[in-house]
C-alpha cells in the first residue's frame, strides 16, 4: 500500500498483526498525522462512515477516538465531528502516562532532535547515588541533552542511569527509553515532581531565552517492573511552551 492510497482503507488494518483493531486504528491515525497526510484541524470521517470504510464495528472506532481525544491527538466538537487537534503553541503532556519525549512528540506529529551536551560514564554524585540506590563504587552513565521540538529548543534534560543497565553512553538511535527497552529495561512506573524556576544565564542561552525566564524544573525517578530504579532525570522545560495536564478522579470512599 503506498502513501497515496486512501488513509482509511480496510487493507491498512487487515494484516496478520494480532493487536486489537482499535489499536490498529489509533496507529493508522497517528502515523497519518506524523507523515503529514492528516493535518492540523482536518476532519476525520464520521464514526459510522469510518466503521464502514474499514470494515470494523462502530464500538471499535469509538474506543479508538476516545483514546486519541484523551491523548490530545484528536478533538471532538459538538455537532460538527472529530478533527485532528490543532497544534497549539503549547505542548500538553498528560501527567498520568509514562511516555518518553520521543514518543510524546511523535504522537503529536512533531519532529524531535537534540544536541548532546554530555554522554559519559563516571562516578555518581551523592544525590545520584542516593536517588538511584547505588552500591558503593557503582558507576553511572549520563546523558545530557538539549531537546528540540520542530526545531525549537524545548528542554534541557540530564538523565542518569546506573552503569550496569546501560554501560555504553553511545547507544544507537536517539531515544533513551528505546535504548533501555532494547535491553529489556523499559521503565513501567515513575515518580515525577515539578516546580517553577527561573533560568540561569547558561540555561537561558541553550533554550534561547533571557536569564530569569520561567521554566518548569522536573525530576523523574523511574522504576522497572521488578522495582529497581532505572532512571533519575532532571529537566528544565520552557515555561512558555509546555503544559502538564493532570486528570483528577474522585476515588471511591473519598
Ligand atoms: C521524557 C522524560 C525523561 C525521559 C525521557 C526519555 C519528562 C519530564 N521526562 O523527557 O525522564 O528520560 O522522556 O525520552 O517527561 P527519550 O526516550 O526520547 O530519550
Amino acid at each position: 500500500m503506498s502513501q497515496l492510497d486512501p488513509i482509511f482503507d480496510r487493507a491498512r488494518i487487515a494484516d496478520e498483526n494480532p493487536a486489537p483493531l482499535y489499536h490498529k486504528l489509533k496507529k493508522l491515525v497517528t502515523e497519518a498525522i506524523a507523515q503529514g497526510r492528516l493535518t492540523n484541524d482536518e476532519a476525520i470521517p464520521a464514526e459510522r462512515d469510518l466503521a464502514r470504510m474499514l470494515g470494523i464495528s462502530r464500538v471499535t472506532v469509538r474506543k479508538a477516538f476516545a483514546d486519541l481525544v484523551a491523548e490530545g491527538v484528536l478533538v471532538q466538537r459538538q455537532g460538527s465531528g472529530t478533527f485532528v487537534a490543532p497544534r497549539s503553541q503549547r505542548i500538553e503532556q498528560p501527567l498520568s502516562r509514562l511516555t518518553s519525549f520521543t514518543e510524546d512528540m511523535r504522537l503529536r506529529g512533531i519532529k524531535t532532535d537534540a544536541d548532546w551536551l554530555d554522554r559519559s560514564t563516571g562516578l555518581p554524585t551523592p544525590e545520584e547515588s542516593l536517588v538511584l540506590a547505588l552500591s558503593p563504587g557503582e558507576k553511572v552513565t549520563r546523558f545530557h541533552r538539549l531537546r528540540r521540538a520542530d526545531g525549537k529548543p524545548l528542554a534541557i534534560e540530564r538523565a542518569t542511569i546506573p552503569h550496569r543497565f546501560l554501560p555504553d553512553p553511545d547507544f544507537p538511535g536517539t531515544s533513551l527509553y528505546a535504548a533501555l527497552e532494547a535491553h529489556g529495561l523499559r521503565p513501567i512506573r515513575a515518580l515525577q515532581r515539578l516546580h517553577a524556576v527561573a533560568l540561569t544565564a547558561s540555561e537561558g542561552e541553550l533554550l534561547g531565552l533571557a536569564e530569569g525566564s520561567p521554566a518548569l524544573f522536573i525530576q523523574r525517578v523511574s522504576y522497572l517492573a521488578d522495582g529497581r530504579i532505572v532512571e533519575f532525570t532532571r529537566s528544565h522545560y520552557r515555561g512558555d511552551s509546555y503544559d502538564f495536564v493532570a486528570e483528577l478522579h474522585l476515588t471511591a470512599g473519598s
